[in-house]
């Protein structure tokens, strides 16, 4: 619990600090339940700082002493820190306070996780641990010593010393205090090394624990290949001696990228073929890049306060996409990106939580670690890029790099070194990162005496704070093809800036039929009245691996809605074209599994809803099921065709051709599973010798109404490893039946390996039943309830996970009034708990502000 009224900070009150800081010296006597930290801490007056006041944040901590210049004080201290008369003059601040890591449920601050010591800091954690300026643009070097009888003692930078129950760290590049970061614990480290570009030797440890000693090989080979990618790519080198990451099993988000020492979440760390499935792999791949790329992008030069998240946010994932589509392909990249920012992202932008790429204002800033603050944020980068061009952008980030090494830097900044090197005025492309909500693009077209014409309009509905929204620069990518399915026009980009603006193209032969928005380039909502056939033509023929997905989809979603609303038939044309998509050799495998999925029921919604529909769960999930049973019969051969051709011969390896053929491999079980009445999926499990097909075919099975006695096989096999445990909760409630999935759920809750506080496994078990959308929108409002009552429960011991998963709600909007009224008797339940976090008490806030209706 925190204060009583939290209120609200903006970025338009931003001071600099009143006190730099030169030199941090940290010594943390580890005990359980009473942990010494003893700080010296150097502070000069800030010259640029209007206010002199001197204060320290620091939170829940107990003071033992405190000292300037060796001169005892006594502060006066708040619930959020202390003030203190000081020099105005340079001076040394000493304080030892008393902290009890075990009591820290929160997982914030200093914690303990299965008898390790770590700690997690990111955004507002460190003055949980001791008194200080807890805010990005104060930076310092660091020196640390900690003290236990653990064997294995670590903390930023390089080590300096070490003895029996000790040792010493010092990190030398400044910076902030919420990237510092400590690790006791028995420990054991899968090592190799690294010389850099210039020619430093580094270490490079991935420490875990005892039992999961073999399971971070491709952790460690997914760092090498990061180091070796930024090198080559962004001239980047790493600049310490040692790189060190720890794997830690109680964790709030993925990972963390601490300098020198990144701590992770062990699901993004520990795998081997039998316990992790190919999505694993590519997770870890991705994480582990993510976080070492922040080592430039993040920690050297890092962020002015934490409005200005999205610098080192949307820059790294844009880095890490980028890496991972050279990594694996980079068509099957663009769209798997696609449909999470879709889902995740234009999910957020059109609901009660809407803000901008850069919010303006936050009550609880651990509640802006968000798909908009990462993803789109990544997607006004990949504009950029495309506007200014490849060679514009190596010129601009190279310039960032020199102008702001060793800064906290801004969004005015970021945009000022792409001006400054490539001549562009970015005025009003700086929209993108204050106005919130996705922009619609409607665009219709007219063709006469070989002239092309493209009409293009853009309008941002309103989202909450903002009516009014200005047009935006949109790139829009676009390729022109003729009706004899050749490419007429290649790939252009034309840049959108006004609400309405036409563009021609001459000397046309023929009508052509457009390819818009090719490679999704820019995060938009493209509006085009288009026929089936258009659809089916451009599935055929596209050139752009994105629209040739993306047609497909549409003709998919057309079905969908088709059957929803009308009770049609799945439409002939549309599994004609997917027939001949399965079979397509010249296709990647990996592509050919992604069109062939259907959109999600989440999505169906969104679509239902935007179309002016109120969705019903029920309905979508039916039509799916129907669907997905006549693609089965229609293409009946061609799926054990591929099921025959599309094995891995040779022994398991995680890289994206197997991955892909795996997947596509998967689709064709799926769909004979529901011919053959399971049979083909049960063998499939039982000789499966990795997790992919293990659980691939246990998948299927569930989603059948069927494996319940290979659900009870994978437990007893697996009971012991709790990653794959997580996946064994996590099943059974996404892929309930919707009749069963709250059932399944509360019964799962009482299960005795059921740890509750353990965010993974709370994030199996009830976030698992958020994904399940029939299941959690039960009409009986069950599927809330039960959701509500967890995350009070869980409020109250770790407020940031409880408040993440209260998005599940976010989507209120979208239906009927009944479901409304018990989605907002939900939120108001949680909101009149006494003593509700911070974090929750924003969320909850900003979801009952606009709605839901009462019934
Ligand atoms: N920077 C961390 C996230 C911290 C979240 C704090 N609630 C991981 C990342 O984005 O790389
Ligand atoms: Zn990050």
């Amino acid at each position: 619990m925190k204060d009583a009224a939290p209120q609200p900070v903006y970025l338009k009150d931003y001071t600099p600090p009143a006190y730099l800081v030169d030199r941090v010296e940290l010594t943390f006597r580890l005990h359980p339940t009473a942990t010494r930290v003893l700080s010296k801490i150097a502070f000069r007056p800030n010259p640029a700082a209007s206010d002199t006041r001197f204060f320290l944040h620091g939170e829940g901590l107990k003071l033992i002493a405190a000292s300037i210049d060796g001169a005892p004080v006594s502060p006066d201290l708040t619930a959020e820190g202390l003030t203190c008369a000081v020099p105005d003059a340079p001076f040394t601040w000493e304080s030892e306070v008393e902290i009890a890591p075990e009591a820290n449920t929160a997982l914030e601050g200093l914690y303990m996780s299965n008898g390790m010591y770590c700690t997690q800091c990111e955004a507002e954690g460190f003055r949980k641990i001791t008194y200080y300026p807890d805010r990005p643009d104060v930076m310092a070097p660091f020196h640390v010593r900690v003290e236990s009888d653990l064997p294995v003692l670590l903390s930023n930078g390089n080590p300096v010393g070490a003895g029996e129950g000790w040792a010493e760290w010092h990190d030398p590049w400044p910076k902030p205090s919420y990237l510092f970061a400590l690790v006791a614990g028995e420990l054991l480290a899968t090592s190799d090394t690294f010389t850099t570009s210039e020619g430093r030797k580094v270490d490079l440890n991935i420490w875990v624990r005892p039992a999961d000693q073999g399971k971070a090989d491709y952790a460690l080979d997914s760092l090498v290949r990061s180091m070796r990618w930024d090198e080559e790519v962004y001239g980047r080198a790493y600049d310490l001696d040692v790189f060190n990451i720890v794997a830690v099993d109680d964790f709030n988000m993925g990972a963390m990228e601490n300098k020198g020492l990144n701590i992770f979440n062990s699901r993004y760390v520990l795998a081997s073929p039998e316990t992790a499935t190919d999505r694993d792999y590519e997770n870890i791949e991705r994480i582990i890049a993510h976080e070492y790329f922040h080592n430039w992008t993040g920690n050297r030069i890092t962020c002015r306060d934490w409005f200005q998240l999205c610098l080192k946010e949307g820059l790294t994932v844009f880095r890490d996409q980028q890496f991972a589509g050279d990594a694996r392909s980079h068509a099957v990249k663009r769209i798997e990106d696609v449909i999470t920012l879709r889902a995740r992202q234009f999910r957020e932008d059109n609901g009660p939580l809407a803000h901008p790429v850069r919010p303006e204002s936050f009550t609880e800033i651990n509640n802006f670690y968000t798909a908009t603050v990462y993803e789109k944020g990544a997607e006004v980068i990949g504009m950029l890029r495309r506007l200014v061009g490849p060679e514009g952008y190596d010129k601009a980030l190279s310039l960032y790099f020199d102008r702001h090494d060793g800064q906290a830097a801004t969004i005015e900044d970021w945009l000022k070194v792409f001006e400054d090197a490539t001549g562009r005025d970015l005025s009003q492309f700086k929209r993108w990162y204050s106005q919130a909500g996705t922009p619609r693009v409607r665009v219709t077209d007219a063709f006469s005496d070989g002239t092309y014409t493209l009409n293009v309009e853009q309008a941002t509905p309103p989202t909450p704070g903002q009516a009014d929204k200005a047009p935006q620069v949109i790139p829009l990518a676009v390729g022109l093809i003729g009706p004899n399915g050749d490419e007429v026009v290649p790939t252009t980009v034309l840049e959108v800036a006004e609400a309405a603006q036409e563009f021609t193209f001459e000397g046309l032969g023929a009508k052509p039929v457009p390819s818009l928005l090719r490679g999704f380039s820019a995060p938009v909502i493209l509006e085009r009245e288009t026929s089936a056939e258009e659809r089916a033509f451009l599935l055929a023929h596209d050139t752009d691996p994105f629209n040739k997905w993306e047609a497909g989809r549409a003709l998919a979603k057309d079905v969908l809605v088709a059957m929803i609303t009308a009770n049609a038939a799945p439409a002939p044309a549309y599994l004609d074209a997917l027939a001949a998509m399965a079979r397509d050799e010249t296709l990647d495998p990996a592509f050919r599994a992604l069109a062939l999925r259907l959109p999600s029921e989440d999505d169906m919604a969104e679509t239902l809803h935007s179309a002016g529909i109120t969705p019903d769960p029920l309905a979508i999930h039916a039509a799916r099921e129907t669907l997905k049973t006549a693609v089965a019969a229609h293409l009946g051969p061609i799926w054990s065709a591929l099921y025959d051709q599309m094995t891995c011969p040779g022994p398991y390896s995680p890289g994206a051709a197997d991955a892909g053929r795996r997947s596509l491999r998967l689709a064709a079980l799926g769909h004979m599973a529901r011919l053959d009445g399971g049979n083909s999926a049960r063998s499939h499990f039982a000789n499966a010798n990795n997790m992919t097909d293990e659980l691939g075919a246990l998948s299927i099975l569930l989603e059948i109404g069927s494996g319940e006695e290979e659900l009870d096989r994978f437990a007893r096999r697996w009971v012991h490893d709790r990653l794959v445990m997580d996946k064994w909760f996590a099943l059974q409630t996404s892929l309930a039946a919707p009749d069963r999935a709250v059932a399944t759920t509360r019964a799962l809750t009482d299960h005795p390996d059921f740890n509750w506080k353990n965010p993974n496994r709370f994030r199996a078990v009830i976030g698992g039943l958020t994904m399940n959308a029939a299941g959690f929108h039960d009409p009986s409002g069950a599927g809330y309830d039960l959701v509500a009552d967890w995350l009070i429960r869980l409020d109250g011991v770790n407020p940031q996970t409880a408040a993440r998963m209260s998005t599940a709600f976010e989507t209120w909007s979208r239906y009927d009034s009944a479901r409304q009224g018990r989605i907002r008797a939900a939120l108001q339940r949680i909101a009149g708990q006494d003593g509700l976090s911070r974090d929750m008490g924003e969320m909850v806030g900003r979801l009952l502000a606009t709605g839901p209706q009462g019934a």
